[in-house]
């Protein structure tokens, strides 16, 4: 498999976030990734590459172009302010729910922080566009790299931060580019008919789902925790189908904390199922590995061992396959439960 790596990642490393009443230094740091490569060092599974620059076009297909001007200017406008925030981050802090005006940009900074996020768990740093937009680069030359002949099966966006939280306008979740949806967006535009996303995160891909809600050509199927108790609450449900040209192409298998893997794989034939019957041309794994059993801040029990097993049955699938890196926060076993997913991938795949 090709593996492109954000050499930008870095560069977003949050300070703190909201948590459970108080600020926490953030779970979603850049020693995941690292100990992803590490891992990818003692066990290589291809070639290691660097994206060329992602095509605006493309990112513009995704999300609001306001919502990316704002991403890429926010740093500077919150220094702006006070060049005292250059040590802080910026964290939202007000936002507006139902009834209020979501269509006119707040002339002042915190109530545009506000407008495009939904939680004050995802602090924007001085590298975040830089980070989000290298990673965007990583699923689109992942997506790109599945095209022709000689193409491998698979392709992996090893990068961070995550994106299957972000929607057309908004970031949360330590979301802010959705590399999914990027990816499942230019594989349609390279000729797949249709594309399947599964999003095996522990947390509903809320972003995912919103994106491709309406949308006949591109399935969203997501396996999490009950949103009744498990962020992002607010979006998950199993009655969630789509809407529109989208009916009956969105398909949530919620389940409860507490949740092992025996559970969780009869979950995943149900979907590996549901994207049989679509007939996609291709796949998009939003691979998270806060299933894990040593997770911090979920609730399932998987073991590392399982992610062998779990990613031999997505390869059942005989997709054309693109991985984009979700969460995980048990960041020791990071390294081990991502490269075993990848590697039961590939030699299930033979
Ligand atoms: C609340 C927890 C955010 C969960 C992020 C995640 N700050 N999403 O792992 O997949
Ligand atoms: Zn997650």
């Amino acid at each position: 498999m090709l593996i492109y790596a954000n050499p930008r990642h870095a560069g977003h490393s949050g300070r703190q976030e909201m948590y459970r009443g108080r600020l926490v230094p953030c779970h979603e740091v850049p020693a995941r990734l690292e100990h992803v490569l590490a891992e990818l060092a003692r066990r290589p599974l291809g070639e290691i590459r660097e994206a060329p620059p992602v095509a605006r076009a493309l990112l513009e297909a995704v999300h609001a172009p306001r919502y990316l001007r704002f991403l890429e200017t926010a740093w500077q406008q919150w220094v702006a302010l006070d060049p005292a925030n250059a040590e802080l981050d910026a964290l939202p802090s007000v936002w507006p729910v139902r009834g209020f005006r979501a269509d006119l940009e707040p002339a002042n900074f915190a109530a545009r922080l506000g407008l495009y996020s939904f939680d004050a768990g995802t602090p924007l740093t001085e590298g975040t566009w830089a980070a989000a937009e290298a990673g965007a680069a990583c699923a689109a030359a992942a997506a790109s790299s599945l095209a022709g002949s000689g193409a491998p099966r698979a392709a992996v966006a090893l990068t961070r931060p995550p994106g299957h939280h972000a929607g057309a306008d908004f970031f949360g979740g330590y979301c802010f580019v959705n590399n999914a949806a990027v990816a499942a967006q230019a594989l349609r535009e390279q000729g797949a008919r249709r594309v399947a996303v599964l999003d095996v995160d522990y947390h509903h891909g809320n972003g995912t789902q919103s994106l491709f809600y309406e949308r006949a050509d591109v399935l969203t199927v997501s396996i999490h925790g009950d949103p009744r108790t498990e962020y992002p609450f607010y979006l998950g449900h199993a009655d969630e189908t789509g809407a529109g040209a989208g009916l009956g192409f969105n398909l949530n298998l919620p389940l409860p904390a507490g949740t092992d893997f025996a559970q969780w794989r009869a979950a995943l034939a149900t979907a590996l199922a549901r994207i049989a019957a679509f007939a996609p041309d291709a796949l998009v794994v939003a691979l998270g590995v806060d299933t894990y059993e040593g997770d911090p801040i979920s609730r399932f029990r998987l073991a590392s061992g399982d992610y062998l097993q779990l990613g031999a049955d997505i390869a059942g699938a005989g997709l054309p396959t693109v991985f984009t890196l979700e969460g995980g926060y048990a960041v020791a076993a990071m390294g081990t439960n991502v490269v075993n997913v990848l590697e039961g991938f590939e030699a299930a795949a033979r």
